[in-house]
């Protein structure tokens, strides 16, 4: 069973994983996920985590060894692929999700403030057990990785095998649909009642023409991709 460790000074953020999809996965044995406290790797009385930048600067930076400690702590004998949460990642999209999807073991260090001393990346990286990635959701910044992780983890563990209810939705949706090779979103859908504050489902969706409800929708998921960028 896949292992997700998440490191972090707010173990919170992560309650959300208790529920839905998520939580019953955890307790059907699908996946194991563990959360840590970076704080418990934190020394002095004060239990502090940060620090100021070398060079100067607004914020604080998170110290190396604390993150060194709780990593070492969760690492194994097998690859260990080490997420480091920062909006100077690589960006997180549905193939990178699909590659996560077949790794065993994943580390996610949720950095807070400035993000975490280089040297934690650095250092990890010229491990040969471990892999590094620095992952970013998208082009805005956030307080810190947690809620990141929770992205990443929604869109990852939904292609566990099992998890889904089912599985046949995976190939159906946005960012899976492909035409002549290119990825596509999702076509519109509709549900009952046939009529709806005056909005009526498109005609073709009643008439049971298969090969024409296939076109209708190839079409609109196009038209909707186009919009969109
Ligand atoms: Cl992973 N972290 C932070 N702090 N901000 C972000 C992000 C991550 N991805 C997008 N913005």
């Amino acid at each position: 069973m896949p292992k997700y460790d998440l490191i972090s000074i707010f173990p919170g953020y992560f309650s959300a994983l208790d529920l839905s999809l998520i939580g019953k996965a955890r307790a059907s044995g699908l996946v194991n996920i563990s959360v840590h406290d970076l704080r418990d790797h934190a020394g002095g009385i004060h239990k502090s985590v940060d620090d100021t930048p070398y060079g100067g600067g607004a914020g604080m930076v998170m110290s190396p060894e604390p993150w060194g400690k709780a990593i070492d702590e969760v690492a194994t004998s097998q690859a260990n692929h080490l997420v480091i949460l920062t909006p100077a990642g690589k960006k997180f999209d549905q193939a990178m999700a699909q590659e996560f999807a077949s790794f065993e073991h994943l580390i996610f260090a949720c950095g807070r403030y400035e993000g975490i001393d280089h040297r934690v990346t650095e250092f990890y990286s010229s491990q040969p057990q471990f892999i590094v990635h620095e992952v970013s959701i998208g082009d805005y910044v956030l307080n810190g990785g947690e809620v990141a992780t929770l992205v990443m983890l929604e869109a990852i563990i939904r292609l566990i095998p099992g998890v889904l209810g089912n599985p046949e939705s995976l190939a159906e949706e946005s960012h899976t649909l492909t035409v002549e090779g290119e990825a596509i979103v999702e076509y519109p859908n509709y549900t009952k009642p046939v009529e709806w504050r005056g909005l009526s489902v498109p005609e073709i969706l009643l008439s049971g023409n298969h090969g024409a409800i296939k076109a209708y929708r190839t079409q609109e998921a196009v038209k909707r991709t186009q919009n969109r960028e």
